[in-house]
């Protein structure tokens, strides 16, 4: 198959199967049926009838691209690669349960779409075929479970920075988890933990971003967008996601060393975050009006209530909070 994609990359027009099959010496059908296992393991390969097989590159997305050139030390160096699966979540549980405490810190779980894609609370995370960056990293922090959620945070900055380093599109964060743009959704995290009383066993850090959709449908027409919907073009998602990990990379390992919780990203975050000087609605066991003022240093949202004045801390995962516009 590699020398496939080779001749299929020195020729920028279509090559003919007969022309494939003389270089390799083997038939036609052969030829077809490679040409279908590589379309399968994430190559945009065009056939069109009489004139033969095109690769499109840029709209390949695949294990063999992304550890090309992988710019990181850790994160990512073990990737698998699915061209569909149920949800890269599960996916990377299952992996992160049957290997253990042998499981490789950093481990990737890929797919080019889902078909089961899992957002907070039992909502669903669309993942629209080949036109998104949907991926799971396994970590295996030594911190308590209660400064788990601080995870998602440093992700936030993470893909807002890795988006706008290999875009140039600038992306704001929604508290906790959506990093926007023009207060649309690009992305969403959900990040899950498996942990006993005081001690986390492994983190999966799951990120889902909007790169290729130009049209979404009718629910989330609305409240979402993407990089071509933002850009008026595609950026390759190899060089994206590379981008995206590079960063967090950086992150995670100052989180790591200074042991410092979220303390050292607080005032990078505050300047990302919509929320902060804004207007926001808290549902939660109570709902009510707020302003939001700041980040705790646990990553705790600090807002001032509209009703009494009171300053009050929003802890992650006990509300979701929505923006007045
Ligand atoms: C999230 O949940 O935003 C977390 C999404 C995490 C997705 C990644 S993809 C890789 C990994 N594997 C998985 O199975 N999941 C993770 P939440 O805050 O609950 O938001 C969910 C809501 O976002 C939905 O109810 C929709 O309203 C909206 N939504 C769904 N798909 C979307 C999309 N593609 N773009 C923007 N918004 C979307």
């Amino acid at each position: 198959m590699d020398k496939i994609i080779n001749i299929l990359k020195t020729n920028t027009d279509y090559v003919s199967g007969e022309y494939i099959g003389t270089e390799l010496n083997i038939t036609r059908s052969a030829v077809w049926k490679n040409i279908r296992k590589l379309k399968e393991n994430g190559y945009d390969i065009i056939s069109v009838t009489n004139k033969g097989y095109k690769l499109d590159l840029e709209n390949s997305f695949n294990k063999d691209m992304i550890l090309e050139n992988l710019p990181t030390k850790i994160m990512g160096k073990n990737t698998v690669f699915f061209n569909e699966t149920d949800s890269t979540n599960t996916q990377l549980k299952l992996i992160a349960t049957k290997d253990g405490i042998n499981v490789k810190e950093g481990t990737l779980v890929i797919a080019n779409t889902m078909t089961m894609g899992r957002g907070r609370l039992g909502r669903t995370w669309t993942a629209n075929k080949c036109e998104g960056i949907w991926l799971s990293l396994l970590l295996k922090p030594n911190i308590p479970p209660e400064n788990a959620s601080v995870i998602t945070l440093l992700a936030g900055i993470a893909v807002a920075q890795g988006i706008e380093n290999s875009t140039g599109i600038h992306t704001n964060i929604k508290w906790p988890n959506d990093v926007l743009v023009r207060g649309k959704k690009i992305c969403g995290i959900l990040t899950e933990m498996d942990c006993e009383m005081e001690r986390v066993n492994f983190i999966i850090l799951g990120i889902g971003i909007n790169v290729k959709t130009t049209e979404f449908d009718n629910e989330l027409e609305k409240i979402a967008t993407s990089i071509a919907l933002e850009k008026g073009a595609t950026t390759n998602r190899t060089k994206i996601l590379h981008s995206i990990l590079l960063e967090f990379e950086r992150l995670y390992r100052i989180f790591i060393e200074k042991n410092n919780g979220f303390l050292p990203f607080v005032s990078q975050y505050e300047k990302l975050c919509v929320n902060i000087g804004n207007k926001i609605n808290v549902l939660g066991n109570e709902t009510f009006e707020a302003v939001g003022l700041g980040i705790t240093p646990d990553g705790g949202l600090i807002v001032k209530r509209s009703d009494n004045q009171q300053e009050q801390i929003i802890v992650s995962g006990e509300v979701s909070i929505r923006s007045i516009s």
